[in-house]
């Protein structure tokens, strides 16, 4: 009798275990933010300190992360010059994460946006939001260049890459190694992370091999895929006149598409005459750069003007068509340069606004009415050109490639001063204030030095 009664009710408790959905979530939270770089990590930090102040009960927010270290890869071109070791680049994550969030270490799989779901490749399965931050950052393609990761895989073979923790330690074996011949560095043909860097390392490797008294044995030439050495043209003109002093020679319009590293060839494509066939090129060092693209879980977050990335308001950082959904950095569709610079302006901007937002919903709201945010971005964007062993041309530009300089002198020309504020202002305001939700960008100091010198 007894024992039938158990049978009964767990015939019930099984019946309702199978009427609930499968997918059903296994967490939830406010807030959950994707991607543990500059941009997640700095927006984390302001929503700790916001949900206090609000007295939202504590891990109300999630981290979603899958990597143990955290870079601060802006180190790198001078990782691979030799300037610094890559152990100064970086962290383990869990020092830079935020006491207060719950840092989820698995990889995002998909996005939900209807039932506000992230799903996820781990046993957590699927996690639920009220707010949604992505701050993905960008996938590299390294396959897309025929023969190029078995090439930087290999060792002593003259192929480097300064974008990979992997490889950036091999640029600098290369340059150590290089006796003369034909240096070449390479821009693929899709927007990157800082698209400075790939011509950073050129003046480097130029700077290096004077020292080494092989300057003279030794062609250098940079073949871009825009048509232009820099988009913000105030500061191209300064680096097209710095590269004919130097004697660096530069092709614009052609695409790296293939490495032969057993004759030590490079294939390029002429994006203006398809038609012709590939230009082949001899190397004995190739520094290139893999084209990118947006994470592929994002795509239902696309739209189609975004290519992929998230598409986002370019003022309010806000999605254009999910209202609790924002988005900043790398993964988004902000047509600014993708650089920790205009991380720093937008974390702010996309803070402010989240937090408008989340008081709005907390109120008295009417659904449906469109809100007025009170922070836009102007696009701001920033990117220390490394022209020598001491020398640096700080580009600071808007939307509009327009310079919006935070110093009371012409940026565009070469100062040893930008240098010092590149090697080691700028990784400890990183370490110190961005990570942390302190750092919204230079623009304080661009108004007060400019209202100083009026
Ligand atoms: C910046 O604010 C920033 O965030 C910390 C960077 O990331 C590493 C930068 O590279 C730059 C250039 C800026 C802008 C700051 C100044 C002083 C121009």
């Amino acid at each position: 009798m007894f024992s039938n009664r158990i049978l009964i009710v767990d015939r019930i408790f099984m019946r309702t275990m199978a009427t609930m959905p499968v997918d059903m979530p296994k967490k939830s939270y406010e807030l959950v933010i994707v991607g543990g770089g500059a941009g997640g990590l700095a927006i984390a930090s302001r929503f700790v300190r916001y949900f206090r102040a609000m007295k939202r009960p504590s891990n109300s927010i999630a981290v979603i992360e899958p990597r143990n270290t955290h870079f601060y890869q802006p180190y790198w071109t001078l990782v691979g010059a030799g300037l610094k070791d890559l152990s100064a680049s970086g962290r383990p994550m869990a020092q830079v994460m935020p006491n207060g969030v719950d840092w989820i270490k698995e990889t995002c799989s998909g996005i939900d946006p209807k039932s506000n779901n992230v799903m996820l490749t781990g046993a957590t399965g699927t996690v639920n939001y009220r707010y949604l931050v992505l701050a993905a950052g960008i996938h590299i393609d390294w396959d897309k260049i025929e023969g190029l990761l078995p090439a930087l895989e290999e060792p002593n073979n003259g192929v480097c890459s300064n974008y990979s923790d992997s490889f950036v330690t091999k640029t600098w074996k290369t340059l150590q190694q290089f006796q003369g011949g034909n240096a070449i560095f390479t821009f693929p043909n899709t927007p990157i992370k800082c698209a400075g860097a790939p011509q950073k390392i050129m003046y480097l490797t130029d700077a290096y091999l004077r020292q080494k008294g092989v300057r003279d044995q030794t062609k250098i030439a940079y073949f871009t895929s825009l048509p232009i050495i820099f988009a913000a043209k105030h500061y191209a003109k300064s680096l097209m006149e710095l590269c004919r002093q130097r004697d660096l020679n530069v092709t614009v319009r052609h695409n790296l598409v293939r490495v032969d590293m057993k004759k030590r060839l490079a294939y390029f494509e002429n994006l203006d005459r398809p038609d012709d066939p590939l230009l082949k090129v001899k190397y004995d060092m190739l520094h290139a750069v893999p084209p990118m693209s947006a994470p592929k879980f994002l795509k239902s977050l696309a739209n189609n003007t975004s290519n992929g990335y998230v598409a986002v308001d370019p003022k309010t950082l806000q999605h254009v068509e999910h209202e609790n959904i924002f988005a900043l950095g790398d993964c988004s569709s902000l047509p600014t340069s993708k650089t920790a610079a205009a991380i720093a302006s937008q974390n702010s901007i996309l803070a402010k606004n989240l937090l408008q937002f989340i008081q709005y919903k907390d109120s008295d709201h009417v659904d449906g009415i469109k809100i007025n945010f009170k922070s836009n971005y102007d696009g701001y964007t920033s990117c220390p050109i490394v022209t020598g062993n001491n020398r640096c041309i700080m580009a600071e530009f808007d939307y509009q490639l327009q310079p919006l300089e935070t110093f009371p002198f012409n940026q565009s020309k070469e100062r040893r001063m930008m240098f010092y504020v590149k090697k080691y202002m700028l990784p400890f305001v990183y370490w110190n204030g961005m990570l942390k939700g302190y750092w919204s960008g230079p623009s304080i100091f661009r108004k007060l030095i400019h209202f100083g010198f009026k």
